[in-house]
């Protein structure tokens, strides 16, 4: 598949804020009545004093989740290649996910006007080799790591010139349980068109991802 094209468009280095907002609302109990009519008829019996040390809410440690995505075997057969290692995996829902996939592959394989909806980061923020994007274009995208049930598509563009890997990180949180289909959206695979062999094989272009 890949020939080294040699150009590699680091994507405007944009500042992306981690979407995780914390939204403290406080709703303050019934103002509507005059400050001096105080009729406590009912007495704050109910409030039960914090005797012991307070659990602090759960802010659950973020989940990470390694993926090698590999282009030939360790003795250099490309048969059953390229593939996401491992690729099924699963998540916890409560805790943002960060994702992080180790890429060797040099070579882009833009996506076909069919599938120009999965040309953009969605669903969480991203990193390449460190530096935060918001895009990659289609000529630069290598593979995609897309769970549309989840509202999920990453973008991995190919190794730069010069370097033996590109990493990718991609922070979200899952928005519901179950087990989904992740899939690679880029015509990294055989045949005309690229779609075909490992882009067709459940374990290489395609898996699940579990959410519990
Ligand atoms: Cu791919």
């Amino acid at each position: 598949m890949a020939i080294s094209s040699g150009r590699y468009l680091r994507p405007g280095a944009v500042a992306g804020g981690l979407a995780t907002l914390a939204v403290g609302v406080l709703l303050a109990g019934c103002g509507s009545s005059s400050a001096a009519s105080s009729t406590n008829t009912t007495a704050a019996t109910t409030t039960e004093a914090p005797t012991t040390t307070e659990a602090p809410t759960t802010t659950a440690a973020p989940q990470n989740v390694s993926l090698q995505l590999q282009t030939e075997s360790a003795s250099g057969s490309k048969e059953g290649y390229p593939r996401f290692v491992p690729a099924d995996i699963t998540i916890h829902q409560g805790s943002p996910v960060i994702l992080t996939i180790t890429s060797v592959d040099d070579g882009p394989a833009p996506l076909p006007a069919s599938l120009a909806t999965y040309e953009t980061i969605q669903g969480g923020t991203e990193t390449v080799d460190g530096s935060p994007v918001t895009s990659v274009p289609n000529a630069n995208i290598s593979h995609t790591f897309s769970v549309p049930d989840l509202g999920v598509n990453v973008l991995i563009p190919p190794v730069p010139k010069g370097a033996k890997t590109t990493t990718v990180t991609f922070t979200f949180t899952p928005s519901k349980t179950g087990t989904f289909t992740w899939h690679c959206f880029a015509p990294c695979g055989d045949g005309s068109d690229g779609m075909g062999g490992a882009m067709a094989t459940m374990g290489q272009m395609e898996g699940n991802i579990t959410v519990s």
